[in-house]
């Protein structure tokens, strides 16, 4: 019987890498699904007492409620030595990006996803500017994995932690062929050892 638990959500890249961490580096847990259609308040109670922010991922451990994808990466990558780094400076060009994703795209492109795919009724002018800074962030993205194969060289939680949404391989009406390196590095990530589709792990 396990005593570490995550919360996740099917349509959450914050969620799915996460959980493809945790199933890549072989730690036994135990993934409970959570509904996020519901109101906060109709979730699990379950769910409900141990979420800080009343956001999926939550990540229990021995009794301890840790939110925050990038915060559970950098946690589970240092604990299972799975997709870290050798030395501190490593592990401060790792961290580097996890905060780019966090206030680039981490937040551009998943809501650019949720006003294309599932909600319709998102103001014309705040979805256009989810598309640019998408496409900005994209292009960033691209320059970067011109000449590697990873963000990093090898590939870290940092691949993961900005893929994360990107792996879904979702219709977000962006013409994808603008960026063939980073086409090409998703498909990398998806041959590393022990990679799950998204929608296999998360329902
Ligand atoms: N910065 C957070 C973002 C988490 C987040 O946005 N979670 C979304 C799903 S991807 C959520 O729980 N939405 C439902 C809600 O806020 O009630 C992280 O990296 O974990």
């Amino acid at each position: 019987m396990t005593d570490t638990t995550l919360y996740g959500a099917l349509n959450s890249g914050h969620s799915f890498k996460v959980r493809l961490l945790l199933l890549m580096a072989g730690v036994e847990h135990r993934y409970v699904a959570i509904d996020i259609g519901q109101p906060r308040a109709e979730r699990p109670a379950e769910f409900r007492a141990v979420s800080p922010f009343g956001e999926v991922p939550v990540l229990v451990e021995a009794g301890r409620a840790t939110a925050q994808s990038n915060a559970l990466l950098l946690h589970l990558s240092r604990k299972t030595g799975v997709l870290g780094a050798s030395d501190e400076a490593g592990w401060t060009a790792i961290t580097s990006w996890l905060f780019w994703e966090a206030n680039r795209i981490g937040r551009s492109y998943p809501n650019l996803r949720w006003y294309r795919r599932f909600d319709g009724t998102g103001d014309p002018a705040l979805v256009r500017w989810f598309e640019e800074t998408a496409i900005t962030d994209l292009d960033r993205m691209e320059q970067e994995l011109a000449d590697r194969p990873f963000l990093l060289g090898n590939a870290t939680i940092a691949d993961l932690s900005l893929a994360g949404y990107l792996l879904y391989g979702d219709d977000v009406g962006l013409d994808m062929s603008r960026w063939p390196a980073v086409m090409a590095w998703l498909e990398r990530i998806r041959a590393l050892p022990g990679y799950r589709a998204p929608l296999e792990i998360m329902g």
